[in-house]
């Protein structure tokens, strides 16, 4: 079977010339897996098709946006139809409205809620507004989660627990790491130990409910709901990061799935239905000391894009028409099947996650993912081969092995059954 990747190779070549690695975004370099970049140009239901022509069924979905898949043709039509009217007035629009109504009602512990471009500014705005709000100026975050590239969120873990954090990016100060502590995800008797001593400095505990950026990993039984107590009794904000769980896990994301509500919430992906959002919202009282209500400035030349706006709105006004988060139910459960029956022989060495339509593929002798040390041990050259595998039989999977896939509501079963065959086949020429 060849595979022409001609094309891809020449953008490639010419995208070197002019911008940073040849991307705008480094996962997409394919460094962790090896090969040339795809340079896809089409996308409908859950297939994509590259320069070159090639056709992939793709678990990847933009990074989680596309629930929906790939051009849904109502959020197609409805930024079809808007964009007729213009596309950014950098005023007020009936459209933001809509949208912050719906994400209101659909999330119990959001009162009120701002736009913005992206979930790193979604968190960077969130973070700030927590320390306006405490007048505190350190926050803690977990290892392995991913919260977007605002410097003091580049940070790993310091030499000892509660430590200042240190930078994980060059040009990342050290004055902007050390406000950040680093904990283990999973592990509350940690989290505990640095509230006893240090709860009067913390503005916020920032988390991934689930995290998604260091393969899957679920919250022990219990560990959300202690988490929030422990804010309680210290007075510290909890802040859900949802952009990948939002709308996903459930229509309220993961604080609806467990029953956990977090006082501030940071929102992206989904609600902007493939066009660059971000959100933040949260407890009223906490949300009216942004500007221009309260003193804490935030602001955006394309916040609460028509077009984005109308791109969210169509989405979750669908997915909520169709109880799209049944429908994934129903999908997850098939291709969890399919694919534990596929991967059956080799599950000495490879472990499948999932949750809902997130999942995961770790290539370790690990029974479960509790931890990120466990992931961190996982076979990531096995993975890129797996992906190469995978890649030669029209899969497109996420290229790291520290990246989640997802299903969407355009995922069909013929599209699950021809993946566990390519799984089949790909981990039958890498171990027999
Ligand atoms: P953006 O700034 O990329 O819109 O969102 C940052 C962000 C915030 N919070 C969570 C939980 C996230 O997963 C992300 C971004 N996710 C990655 C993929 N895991 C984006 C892909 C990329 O960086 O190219």
């Amino acid at each position: 079977m060849t595979f022409k990747f001609q094309k891809s190779k020449e953008l490639y070549d010419r995208a070197f010339k002019v911008i940073p690695g040849g991307v705008n975004s480094p996962v997409r370099a394919f460094k962790a897996v090896g090969g040339t970049p795809i340079f896809i140009e089409r996308g409908s239901h859950a297939h994509i098709y590259d320069a070159d022509g090639n056709e992939y069924i793709d678990y990847c979905m933009s990074w989680g946006p596309l629930i929906l898949g790939h051009a849904d043709n109502e959020v197609i039509e409805s930024i079809i139809d808007t964009a007729k009217s213009g596309t950014s007035f950098g005023t007020c629009n009936h459209l933001e409205v809509k949208l912050a109504e719906h994400i209101v009602s659909f999330f119990p512990s959001v009162e009120k809620v701002r736009f913005v471009n992206s979930g790193t500014e979604a968190v960077m705005s969130a973070l700030r507004l927590a320390r306006g709000y405490t007048g505190r100026d350190k926050i803690i975050k977990f290892d392995g989660c991913y919260h977007g590239h605002a410097d003091y969120l580049l940070v790993a873990a310091g030499s000892g627990l509660a430590t200042f954090g240190t930078p994980d990016s060059d040009g990342v100060t050290r004055a902007n790491a050390k406000d950040t502590i680093v904990l283990p995800f999973n592990e509350v008797e940690k989290l505990e130990k640095v509230l006893k001593r240090k709860s009067k400095h913390i503005a916020a505990i920032i988390m991934e409910p689930v995290p998604c950026n260091y393969g899957l990993i679920r919250p022990l039984p219990g560990y959300l709901q202690k988490v929030r107590e422990l804010c309680d009794k210290y007075e510290i904000l909890l802040i859900f990061d949802e952009v990948i769980t939002g709308l996903r896990l459930a229509r309220g994301g993961a604080q609806e799935y467990y029953g956990v509500m977090p006082d501030l919430t940071t929102l992206g992906k989904i609600i902007g239905g493939g066009l660059p959002v971000g959100a933040y919202g949260g407890r009223s009282d906490i949300m009216s000391k942004v500007a221009p209500e309260g003193p804490v400035y935030q602001a955006g030349t394309l916040s609460g894009n028509p077009l984005a706006m109308a791109a969210g709105l169509a989405t979750l006004q669908k997915l909520e028409r169709i109880n799209a988060w049944n429908l994934l139910r129903e999908k997850a459960t098939r291709f969890s099947e399919l694919v534990n029956n596929a991967i059956s022989k080799y599950q000495e060495n490879l472990l499948f996650v999932a949750l809902e339509s997130i999942f995961s593929f770790a290539f370790t002798r690990q029974k479960e993912i509790i931890k990120v040390t466990d992931i961190k041990n996982a076979n990531m050259k096995l993975f890129a081969q797996f992906h190469r595998e995978m890649l030669k039989r029209n899969i497109y999977l996420a290229p790291s092995g520290f990246e989640v896939g997802f299903l969407s509501t355009a995922h069909t079963n013929e599209d699950f059954e021809k993946t566990a065959q390519a799984i089949g086949e790909s981990l039958k020429t890498i171990f027999d």
